[in-house]
């Protein structure tokens, strides 16, 4: 074993094994039971900047072989930007940060049989050496002990329809409230309800922003929901949606309005938003809604008509298979409309998540 020099820039960030046991082996680049590709050992000594990216959506959000190439895909992308690409899940038992093709295959492979991990699976996973794929929530707190302080997925988890009588809501919102992580997504699907999604952020203390020409939260499939980042105003009897936000800020009552849902332009401004929230030592995370491109975005009516029937038939289902059970259907009725968006989308975040994580340690 050699003892390895951490860079200054990751240094402070690394809260648990890697800054306690700072001893590794260079041929299994593990260290109590925590394992790192080659390409992230070396960035995490090498002031490379890192994009985590989570495992769930590979097992449980995609199909193979599309869930294989998609995360291929993606990794490439992320490298193409300038940072380096962590996959992360637990194998075996071991938390991996970046996979190898074959951890990769493997997961893809075994879909719904690896376990689903939020924050609450991680400890009886690796306790019981088991093979996980893990959610936003559980990706965040293994890219955060790691100090990688971006990630990219598709869609976060969110509140659902009908959470005030099932209080089923997103482990993800909660770990978005206490672990200082940016996460950069395409905005939540309406298999939840987005508004009060919003405002449970919100209640955790999240800084939501989108990013780009808009002030609309996405709604992962297509690029608006109809919900303000922080609130949705009425002017003259409309939706802020309906009219321009410049007519708005234009006219003489908007001292009377709060006028700022959050939106970053340049990945710059994102990357300053993050030294931010670590300045202010505020230990909770960051939301940043990219909406997915206009050409790219799926048919809103058809999502929404698939959705109602997936949410019809999903009454008998419930706990963390929802989630999964939505978007297979709505892939199969939408007849691979939706998987198509999806794809893009997550390209898309893959890339705006690469030069934030670039621009951060530039
Ligand atoms: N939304 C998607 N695709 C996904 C997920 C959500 O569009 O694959 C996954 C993510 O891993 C997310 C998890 O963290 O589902 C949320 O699950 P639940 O609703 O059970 O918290
Ligand atoms: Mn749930």
């Amino acid at each position: 074993t050699n003892r390895i020099a951490f860079s200054p820039l990751y240094k402070p960030y690394l809260t648990s094994s890697l800054k306690r046991y700072g001893v590794f082996s260079r041929s299994t680049l593990e260290v109590k039971g925590w394992v790192y590709s080659p390409e992230v050992f070396e960035a995490l000594q090498g002031n490379k900047p890192l994009v985590a990216l989570e495992s769930t959506v590979i097992s449980h959000g995609m199909q193979y072989p599309q869930n294989l190439e998609t995360a291929v895909a993606i990794e490439n992308i992320v490298r193409e930007n300038g940072s380096i690409p962590a996959t992360i899940a637990i194998l075996n038992g071991k938390i991996n940060v970046g996979l190898s093709s074959n951890g990769l295959e493997t997961l893809a492979q075994m879909g719904q049989k690896a376990r689903k991990s939020s924050r609450r699976d991680l400890a009886y996973v690796v306790s019981q050496g088991l093979t996980g794929s893990t959610t936003v929530s559980g990706t965040m707190v293994i890219a955060h002990r790691a100090g990688i302080r971006v990630f990219v997925t598709g869609g976060i988890g969110g509140v659902h329809w009908g959470a005030e009588k099932s209080m089923d809501v997103s482990a993800d919102l909660v770990e978005l409230g206490r672990t200082p992580v940016a996460v950069v997504c395409a905005g939540v699907k309406s298999i939840l309800d987005i508004e009060k999604t919003l405002e449970y952020l919100e209640t955790q203390g999240v800084s939501v922003t989108t990013f780009g020409e808009t002030r609309d939260f996405p709604a992962f499939f297509t690029p608006r929901s109809g919900f303000m980042v922080s609130k949705c105003f009425v002017f003259k009897g409309l939706p802020i949606i309906e009219i321009s936000y410049e007519v708005f800020v234009r006219s003489e009552c908007n001292e009377n309005f709060d006028l700022s849902p959050s939106n970053l332009k340049t990945v710059k401004e994102c990357a300053a938003l993050i030294d931010a929230n670590i300045q202010l030592q505020l230990n909770s995370g960051m939301l940043i809604a990219v909406p997915i491109p206009e050409n790219e975005a799926a048919d809103a009516n058809k999502i929404q008509e698939a959705l109602s029937i997936a949410l019809a038939e999903a009454k008998e289902i419930s706990g963390k298979d929802i989630t999964p059970f939505l978007l297979k259907r709505i892939n199969e009725i939408t007849q691979g409309d939706s998987l198509k968006s999806n794809i893009s989308l997550l390209k898309n975040n893959a890339k705006i998540g690469s030069q934030i994580a670039k621009c951060l340690l530039n």
